[in-house]
């Protein structure tokens, strides 16, 4: 067996297939929020949604080292004794992986089959990646900065480390966190203990866990997950372009109570309070709106207080006067940027960035 006969390319499931071995594997890995738990403004650790690529490094807090070179005046190496001491900051973020919504996709791309769950909301503390560059010194060559993660697989035939790329402008403004704590702990193993970025408004993958180096390069990173992964196409053989910034999403909290297999839910007629949460990676939430009709009629949801972190999720509610009979709910975000959910978003490729509006099936009785 050779390293580049594996999965040299993406597959896409056939007309009709169901969910293969491969990404059972790979669902039974990396779960998503139990969407109940979008109840909660923070989501406690064990519900946030996980996901990783290779394995989970070991690593220890006492002697990990955070590497700071390339095109940097002094290139640095910091403990974690060394980043507590420094200016800490807290931060609510909204994470979404890149492929959440993808299982729905017809065809099918095969990967992480996630449906719409893979998104959580955390507290995460530590240092500003601007201060840290600023410490080192940035030069003026500097282009791009370089993640790299404890982490080693293979993808598509290329062995690697888990490696991001992101423009020197947007690391910093984009108020990329260095975190060591998650939700006020240490971070768990599989957010990436002891240390990882985070970058607010974001897809997952720009957010390396088990953060090793950081490198600041005087040209485009061209690596693997910048340059190849990540990218919306619609045919194999494309450039296609960079995937960055969450799109505008809305989930409702699945009312009343399910069935075990189907997750039907079942709900008494009368007066039923919907909860859900919204956010975009562009912009604060704008407007929330209901369907209880399939997407024939909506109606505004009411939306909470913004809190200080605009670009974390907002809750919204709507109370729903339910007749009996069988309802499909659905409901979709607007983003200050003007950026509007669609009920069907486009197809593509990696099956990347799908936004789709959510469908709950309600039987009230
Ligand atoms: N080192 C490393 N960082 C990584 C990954 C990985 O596999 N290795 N997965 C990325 C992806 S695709 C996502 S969606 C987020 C998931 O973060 P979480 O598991 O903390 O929710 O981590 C990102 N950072
Ligand atoms: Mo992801």
């Amino acid at each position: 067996m050779s390293i580049e006969q594996f999965s040299v390319r993406g597959r896409l499931a056939d007309t009709g297939e169901g969910i293969t071995g491969d990404e059972l594997q790979l669902a039974a890995r990396n779960h998503g929020i139990p969407l109940e738990a979008l109840r909660y403004d923070v989501t406690p650790a064990g519900l946030h949604y996980v996901l990783v690529h290779y394995d989970i490094p070991a690593g220890s807090a006492a002697t990990w080292r955070l590497a700071v070179d390339g095109c940097v005046e002094q290139p640095m190496s910091f403990g974690l004794t060394e980043l507590r001491a420094m200016t800490r900051r807290t931060v609510r973020v909204t994470l979404e992986c890149a492929g959440n919504g993808r299982a729905s996709l017809q065809p099918r791309p095969i990967s992480q089959p996630w449906l719409n769950e893979a998104v959580g909301t955390a507290e995460w503390t530590g240092v500003l990646l601007a201060d840290l560059l600023e410490n080192a010194g940035i030069r003026s060559d500097a282009v791009d900065v370089v993640f790299t993660g404890a982490d080693h697989g293979i993808e598509r035939g290329v062995e690697q480390d888990y490696q991001r790329g992101l423009s020197l402008g947007e690391a910093i403004g984009s108020g990329a966190i260095v975190a060591w704590e998650m939700n006020g702990d240490p971070l768990p193993p599989q957010h990436g203990y002891p240390l990882r970025l985070v970058v607010p408004g974001w897809y997952g993958m720009a957010s390396v866990k088990w953060l090793r180096s950081i490198e600041l390069i005087d040209h485009e990173f061209d690596g693997f997950q910048n340059a190849v992964a990540y990218r919306i196409r619609q045919e194999a053989d494309e450039l296609g372009t960079a995937i960055t910034r969450i799109e505008p999403r809305a989930l409702l909290i699945p009312p009343g109570f399910p069935d075990f297999m189907s997750r039907h839910r079942f709900v008494a007629a009368g007066i039923v309070p919907l909860e859900g949460k919204a956010w975009s990676g562009w912009a604060p939430i704008d407007r929330v709106e209901v369907s209880t009709d399939a997407g024939v009629t909506w109606s505004p949801a009411k939306l909470d207080a913004a809190g200080n972190d605009e670009l974390a999720w907002r809750s919204f509610s709507h109370d729903w006067d339910a007749a009996p009979g069988e309802h499909v709910l659905t409901v979709r975000a607007i983003d200050a940027s003007g950026r509007e959910q669609p009920v069907e978003a486009p197809w593509n490729r990696g099956g990347f960035a799908n936004n789709s509006a959510q469908r709950i099936t309600v039987l009230v009785t």
